[in-house]
């Protein structure tokens, strides 16, 4: 008999591909899951300029696979299988109201918003006519140390432990004057699993309410290192976006009055803890130089 406190029998990595209607639905008619979490995508706003069509593929028609495999599964084995959409607030794109909630009209301003916005009526679209208990978590700007180096707050996090360290000199961005409503990952992970354990399904925004712009993340994330963000930051175009969003404002009371979520961890918090752990980073980097 399977120990189920062992993670080695509660954890499984099945290779699968987005773009692969077939492998995708093999893997959910073999594991027949309680919950599915589509997390896949492209989830760089600026590289889908670049890459739009792979974009779509994934973060749109990919959903479609996903979707309908799920809704496969179900009618085959009439067991309910939950369904969580990774939406995003980059739907609101230019943005029709702040802050923005649910009933918010959507205008995206880039491939990635409108391929996620794809996937956001087809979840809607599955639940109404199959009956799938299916979620969109309408997600706001969430980070953490976890973080890919190529997103502006881990960006400005990773140069300001190198900066430190006396490994980078400077740190060139694109539009400081964005605005953006960041919340830490991990507060907004236990909102999509508590969107599932709901009795019926729906959509949701999970945002803290408080906006602050790409300029004040930067100030916070330095100071919190004991250095002034104007001594080291230079804007380079390249990182300006052919249409920008300027500002993220979400207002998540939905989510508060449903299931009681509230995020814990402040923006000034979420700065402090991503420095702190990219300065340790860039002092094993530094140590890792001098002994080499
Ligand atoms: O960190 P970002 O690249 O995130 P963005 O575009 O807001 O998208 C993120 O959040 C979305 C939720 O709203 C997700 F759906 C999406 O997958 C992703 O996780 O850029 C934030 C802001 C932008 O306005 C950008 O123009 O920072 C500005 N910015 C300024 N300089 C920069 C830079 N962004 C990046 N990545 N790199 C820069 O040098």
């Amino acid at each position: 008999m399977k120990d189920p406190r062992d993670p080695e029998t509660r954890f499984f990595l099945h290779h699968g591909d987005m773009t692969d209607a077939s492998c995708i639905s093999s893997i959910v008619s073999k594991i027949s899951p309680d919950e599915v979490y589509n997390l896949a995508a492209q989830s760089h706003v600026k590289i889908s300029f670049d890459q739009p069509v792979y974009t779509c593929e994934i973060d749109a028609i990919g959903t479609a696979k996903i979707l309908n495999a799920v809704k496969c599964a179900q009618e085959y084995s009439g067991k309910t299988i939950r369904f969580y959409q990774a939406s995003s607030s980059e739907m609101f794109g230019k943005v029709q109201e702040v802050p923005q909630k649910e009933t918010t009209p959507f205008w995206p301003r880039s491939p990635y918003g409108c391929a996620k916005l794809f996937s956001h009526w087809l979840t809607i679209n599955y639940r109404e006519s199959y009956g799938i208990h299916a979620s969109c978590g309408i997600l706001y700007n969430h980070e953490s140390p976890r973080r890919g180096e190529t997103f502006v707050t881990r960006k400005i996090t990773r140069a300001v432990g190198r900066i430190k360290m006396g490994i980078q000199k400077k740190l060139y961005l694109g539009n400081m004057d964005a605005l953006r409503d960041w919340g830490f990952a991990g507060d907004f992970v236990e909102a999509m699993w508590l969107m599932l354990q709901q009795d019926e399904p729906s959509d949701y925004v999970i945002a803290t309410g408080r906006m602050v712009s790409v300029r004040d993340f930067c100030e916070m994330a330095f100071s919190a290192a004991g250095l002034d963000y104007r001594d080291f930051v230079e804007i380079d175009p390249r990182y300006f976006r052919p249409a920008e969003v300027d500002q993220l404002l979400g207002d998540p009371s939905k989510a508060k009055k449903k299931f009681g979520w509230d995020p814990k961890v402040s923006v000034e918090q979420l700065a402090k803890m991503m420095v702190e752990h990219d300065l340790d980073l860039a002092y094993r980097e530094k140590t890792l130089q001098d002994i080499v």
